[in-house]
């Protein structure tokens, strides 16, 4: 038998001692070699809005862009504290169009109380039956297997239709909404959001100005099990048309061995600010198409977060992807703010950088950071 004796427990707290010691250099050093990767993306690569005064001067030139919104009738409580912020703390100096999009029509209440909120246009409408519906190829029997299967998963939202036609919506119709059709760019606001930060510039002036297409706050990695087979059929898709694939990608934000495999992360897109004229082009429409075709919207879960990143970090130079470490975000449990104290005084911002959900964490963030780098 085993005995204690004083000299094995000392044994025992000079390794526990030792592990503890070990584990806790090894994370210090990987918040350092994250944070340096960070402050090195930021001195040498980050194009710093605050950096232009001339982006600050508000000139009474605005750009043809929306806000667009996709939301339903019950969500207007959240809505209106969003918009609320948003005003605030952007549009009421710049006045941009709001574009409201359902699957089903706006309640008259709706369209009074979110008018209300703002001096700007705003523009209700309902989205056409096709952009919102299967396509005549899915086999809707094995589309309700799926969704099933997902929910005994525990897949979030697997067990909900109208999530399906929504991911499709916003991964290949939003961008040919007819209420879009004279816009080239949009921000992208979900109900419920807030807004911790001023935006004292015009963020679209700014996209344009820098030759920027996509601009995000957050990146996350995907649930696994909503897109078993997406990167195999992207692999297709680009060995299909390699054309399409920019010389100066951000593969190496989506992949860590070469696009042998997909590493889940992604942009996430419920905030998105960018250029329309990326998904109205030809690569972006083969791609939806080629993905739609397949049928993974439905017989898996395929979100737009992950089919919006893959194309811009495949289809893009990276140089046209861009970081709002300036704008404050918050969306559920996942935030962004601005980790540097000047960046939060400059924007009033009211948030705690110690409660950021917003990439750093699960190394993504630190993987765009390094994909320039
Ligand atoms: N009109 C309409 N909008 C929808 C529907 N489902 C989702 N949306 C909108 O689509 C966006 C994304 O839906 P969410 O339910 O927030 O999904 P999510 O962002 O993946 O999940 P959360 O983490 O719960 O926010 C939001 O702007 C919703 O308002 C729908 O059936 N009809
Ligand atoms: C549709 O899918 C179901 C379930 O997977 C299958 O049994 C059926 O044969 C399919 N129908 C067609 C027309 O392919
Ligand atoms: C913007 O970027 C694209 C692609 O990288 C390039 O072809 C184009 O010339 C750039 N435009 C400007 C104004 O720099
Ligand atoms: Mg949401």
């Amino acid at each position: 038998m085993f005995q204690r004796t004083p000299a094995r427990n000392l044994r025992f707290l000079r390794i526990a001692v030792g592990l503890a010691i070990a584990g806790f250099l090894v994370c210090y050093a990987m918040t350092f070699i994250g944070d340096s990767t960070r402050q090195m993306f930021l001195r040498t690569k980050y194009i710093d809005p605050h950096a232009d005064p001339s982006l600050f001067a508000n000139t009474p030139e605005r750009l043809k862009a929306a806000i667009v919104i996709l939301v339903r009738n019950s969500e207007l409580d959240q809505l209106l504290l969003t918009l609320k912020q948003f005003e605030d703390r952007w549009n009421k100096k710049y006045n941009y169009p709001y574009v409201y999009l359902n699957d089903v029509p706006f309640t008259e209440e709706f369209i009074e109380q979110t008018s209300a909120m703002t001096k700007a246009k705003t523009y209700h409408a309902t989205i056409p039956k096709e952009m919102w519906s299967y396509p005549s190829w899915i086999n809707q029997t094995k589309a309700e297997t799926t969704r099933a299967q997902m929910e005994l998963d525990n897949v979030p939202y697997g067990g909900l239709e109208s999530y399906y036609h929504m991911c499709r919506f916003n991964s290949g119709f939003f961008f040919r909404h007819p209420l879009l059709d004279e816009y080239d760019y949009y921000w992208r606001v979900e109900p419920g959001v807030d807004f911790y930060c001023n935006i004292d510039y015009d963020p679209f002036a700014f996209i344009q100005k820098n030759n920027i297409t996509y601009g995000f706050t957050i990146s996350l990695k995907e649930i696994a099990e909503s897109i078993p087979t997406l990167w195999k059929t992207v692999k297709k898709f680009i060995k299909k048309y390699p054309q399409y694939v920019s010389p100066d990608n951000s593969a190496k934000l989506i992949s860590d061995n070469n696009m042998e495999t997909y590493n889940l992360c992604h942009f996430w897109s419920n905030f998105e600010i960018g250029d329309l004229r990326f998904y109205r082009s030809e690569a972006y429409l083969k791609f939806f198409e080629y993905l739609d075709k397949y049928g993974g919207f439905y017989y898996e879960r395929w979100g737009d977060a992950p089919v919006h990143s893959i194309a811009a970090a495949l289809f893009l130079d990276k140089s046209r992807i861009h970081f709002f470490n300036d704008i404050g975000y918050k969306h559920g449990d996942f935030g962004h703010c601005p980790p540097e104290r000047k960046v939060r005084k400059s924007g009033k911002c009211q948030c705690d950088p110690e409660t950021n959900f917003d990439g750093t964490q699960d190394s993504c963030l630190n993987q765009y950071f390094s994909s320039y780098i």
